[in-house]
Order: C-alpha cells, then sequence, then structure tokens
C-alpha cells in the first residue's frame, strides 16, 4: 500500500498555540518506522505551511467578522487541497498530520475533487459545525465542518469551485460532548447521524461504530476519517486545546480505529489537535501515532 504523510503545522484556527508542532511530536513517536514495519514499503512524506521553512512573526492579524485569521486558514487549506487531491491522483493514502482542526477544510476539499458521494466519520468532542453567526468563539477550528457541508465564508465554503464538499447525509459524528446551541439546530435541522457520548455509553463502541460502517457503506464512495484527539477522555489525552471531561477510554477509542481498519472503508484520515505544549511525557502523541497504526492495520493478526 503507498501512502502520504502530509503533515501541516498550522494552529491559527484554534484558541491556543502549539499545535502547529502536533506533526513533528507524531513524527517523533515513531509514526514512520511503524508503518514500515507494518508493511508500507512505499510511504511519501510532504509539508503543507504558510510559510515553509520559516516562521513569519504573528503580525497583523486579518479578522473579519467573527473569523479569526480567515486569509491565512483559505490560503493554508487550498495549499492543503492540491497537496491532498495530488495523493489521490497518484493512488497513494492520504495521511494528514495536524494542525488544528481548521484543516480538515482542505483536506476535505482535496477529496471532493475525486469522491462524488465522499462519507466523513467525524470523531471529535465537538461537532465543529459553527458558523461566524453562532460561533461563541470566532475560532475557525470549530468551523470546518460546516464549511465543508457549503456553510460560512465563501473564502472557505468555495475552495477548488466545490460546493458543498459533502451532504450530510453522508456524515457520522461520533463522541460528541459539548455542542453550542446553533450546532444542535443544525444537527437536527439537516438531519446528521451523530453519536454523542450518551449514545456510546448506552449502546457501547462496537455497536456504534457497526452502526456508522453499515450506514456509510453503501451510500459513499470514499471515507474520510476526521480525528480530533480531544475526542480522546483528557486523562488519556492531555495535550490538546480544548479538553473536554467524558470522552473517549483507550479501548474505546483504539476498538474504533481498529473496526474501521477492518471495514475497509476507509479511504483517506487526519489525525488533528495534538498540541505538544500541552502534553504529559508525550502521552498524547504516543497514543495518535499508535491509532494511525491501528487504523492502517496493526491490531489485525
Ligand atoms: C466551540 C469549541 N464549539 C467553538 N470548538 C472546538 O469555539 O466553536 N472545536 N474546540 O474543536
Ligand atoms: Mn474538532
Ligand atoms: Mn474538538
Ligand atoms: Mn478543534
Amino acid at each position: 500500500p503507498k501512502l502520504t504523510a502530509i503533515s501541516v503545522p498550522f494552529d491559527l484556527g484554534a484558541a491556543c498555540r502549539g499545535a502547529s508542532q502536533g506533526p513533528e511530536a507524531i513524527m517523533q513517536a515513531g509514526l514512520l518506522q511503524s508503518l514500515g514495519i507494518l508493511g508500507f514499503t512505499d510511504i511519501q512524506t510532504a509539508e503543507v505551511a504558510l510559510h515553509p521553512g520559516g516562521v513569519k512573526p504573528l503580525s497583523a492579524q486579518t479578522d473579519t467578522a467573527n473569523l479569526h485569521y480567515l486569509a491565512e486558514i483559505a490560503a493554508l487549506n487550498s495549499k492543503l487541497a492540491e497537496q491532498v487531491s495530488r495523493a489521490v491522483q497518484q493512488g497513494r493514502f492520504p495521511l494528514v498530520l495536524g494542525g488544528d482542526h481548521s484543516i480538515a477544510i482542505g483536506s476535505i476539499a482535496g477529496l471532493a475533487r475525486h469522491y462524488r458521494k465522499l462519507g466523513v466519520i467525524w470523531i471529535d468532542a465537538h461537532s465543529d459545525l459553527n458558523t461566524a453567526k453562532t460561533s461563541p468563539s470566532g475560532n475557525i477550528h470549530g468551523m470546518s465542518l460546516a464549511v465543508s457541508l457549503g456553510l460560512g465564508h465563501p473564502l472557505l465554503t468555495d475552495l477548488l469551485q466545490i460546493r458543498p464538499k459533502i451532504r450530510p447525509e453522508h456524515v457520522v459524528l461520533i463522541g460528541s460532548r459539548s455542542l453550542d446551541e446553533g450546532e444542535k439546530k443544525l444537527i437536527r435541522s439537516l438531519g446528521i447521524k451523530c453519536y454523542t457520548m450518551y449514545d456510546i455509553d448506552r449502546k457501547g463502541m462496537a455497536v456504534v461504530m457497526q452502526e456508522a460502517i453499515n450506514y456509510l457503506k453503501d451510500r459513499t464512495d470514499g471515507v474520510h476519517l476526521s480525528y480530533d484527539v480531544d475526542s480522546l477522555d483528557p486523562m488519556e489525552a492531555p495535550g490538546t486545546g480544548t479538553a473536554v471531561k467524558g470522552g473517549l477510554l483507550f479501548r474505546e477509542a483504539f476498538l474504533a480505529v481498529e473496526m474501521l481498519c477492518e471495514s475497509g472503508i476507509v479511504t483517506s484520515a487526519e489525525f488533528v489537535e495534538v498540541n505538544p505544549l500541552l502534553d504529559r511525557e508525550n502521552t498524547t502523541s504516543e497514543l495518535t501515532a499508535g491509532l494511525i497504526c491501528s487504523l492502517m492495520g496493526d491490531a489485525i493478526l
């Protein structure tokens, strides 16, 4: 299997800095070596950054009505979209390492060029379904799924001249436990399939994942896994910017990616919001590398 690991050291979509160092930390946890042992003999790496090779001081913040760093985020994501699209075109599995969750805008845009019925599994404590109108923070990492559904500022929604990128009936949310009022309304009105922590408690992760897999299998032509590590309980993954109590435990998190691996439906993935500045002895970056390996086949004998 061919794979392109795309590092995206970017954190202007989040409230606090540090997720830009996520890709480096996940790599340092030995990701490529582990994937090599799993049989990935053809791995390419790429980096998508606003200012490649150089750090630009945070000077003038380009704010537009409740959309922090709109211009920077649009520019970064249009580069990322091209990079992801190139990987797909070359028959390679795109594995995107974030970075904050605003980079899902670019990942999904790049995929939408190739998949007309792209499914998305959004594992996250949040639903990232805000728009400038509903967002309590103005942080675009809380808006990336809405943008992908075609809701939001045109600089973001119209990337690659495809809008919308995905349809609400092709999205499954898993692990939700911190939803804003506007987001809840949108989930209800669009009929988005949503497994909250309540559902995971009641049904168990195995049933939830099997339902999610069955739901997407027949109606989509590809499935993108968008994995925000704040879906995990802060006890397991302290190194993330907006930790929320009551999240996925270690085995639940692994079971989810193991079942996705076994299902064979996942055609691309991203792992976001690892913030090494907030981490404890690399717990979160090592866990993330482990989750990626399990998604790629580590758990299957
Ligand atoms: C909140 C927090 N819903 C917002 N979102 C986060 O600002 O839109 N997303 N943390 O990852
Ligand atoms: Mn998120
Ligand atoms: Mn989140
Ligand atoms: Mn986020």
